[in-house]
Order: C-alpha cells, then structure tokens, then sequence
C-alpha cells in the first residue's frame, strides 16, 4: 500500500513537471521557442538533419533579445567553440537567408565577417573565440561544429 501511494504521487510529480515545460527534454526555453544546444559536432548538413529529426530546424536568430539569449547561453552554459546557426549564402554569394528562405533582416556579424575566405564559405556559425560567439561564415561541409535546434513552443 505505502508503495502503492508512492508511485502515485511520483506519477503526479512527473506529469506536473511534464506539464509545466512547453520543451522536449534537453531544449531550453526561451520566449515562444525551445532551443538545443548540441553536444555533438556534425557537418552543417549533417546538423540540419539532426534539427528534423527531433521535429525542429537549426536556430534562426532574428532579434537582439534572441541573439543575447543564445549568446548568453552558449557562453554561460554550452561553451562549445563553434555552433551552426540555420543561414547560408548558398544561393546568391553574399545574400544570406535563413532555412526556409527567411530574409536576415538582423545580424551580428564579427569584425571581417562574412569574409567568404577563399570563396568557399557559405554557412553561418558562431565561435566563441570571435567576441563570444559574434557570428562568422564558414565552409558547409568541411569541418564539424556543434550546433543550435530551435522549435517553436506548442500554443
Ligand atoms: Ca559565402
Ligand atoms: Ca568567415
């Protein structure tokens, strides 16, 4: 019997936690959406794939209070040295949009950047050793970083 209620109220306890997070587990919330910030490193292509698989798309940050906030915690609690974000310059070199053909309308580009060295960099990271995580173009497929979900938060 005792067991009985303890298993109860642990069900209670769970679900009310549950209840209480618009997040999958393992997202951090902010604002209308959730975010992910990976432990593992992938390709940009890769990353994406890993975004659509938990139901969500590499992170679009289009606001100052959103990039504060994905700087803040990268720095604070991530600190993995480079993150994708979900921009490329893929179709038009120098025009950049957000997946989905989003314009980018905000940005917070690190001093040089985008530089597209050696015309060969077309995805968007951030590095931690570029001002905390100010924002830098990069080659898509030729090396790992860690990188960014963002899904919106379930009304
Ligand atoms: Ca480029
Ligand atoms: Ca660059």
């Amino acid at each position: 019997m005792r067991h009985g209620t303890a298993y109860v109220l642990l069900c209670t306890f769970v679900s009310v936690v549950a209840v209480s997070s618009p997040c999958p587990p393992g997202f951090v919330e902010h604002k209308k959406s959730c975010y992910w910030f990976s432990k593992i490193k992938a390709n940009f292509a890769e990353a994406r794939s890993y975004c659509q698989y938990f139901g969500s798309h590499l992170a679009r940050v289009t606001s100052r209070d959103e990039d504060d906030f994905v700087r803040g915690h990268a720095t604070i609690h991530g600190k993995a040295a480079t993150y994708w974000l979900g921009a490329t310059d893929l179709n038009v070199e120098g025009t950049w949009l957000w997946e989905g053909q989003q314009a980018m309308d905000y940005s917070n580009w690190s001093t040089g950047q985008p530089d597209n060295y050696g015309g060969g960099e077309h995805c968007l990271d951030i590095k931690q050793s570029y001002g905390n995580y100010l924002w830098n173009d990069a080659p898509c497929t030729s090396h790992a970083a860690n990188f960014i979900c963002e899904k919106g938060v379930k009304a």
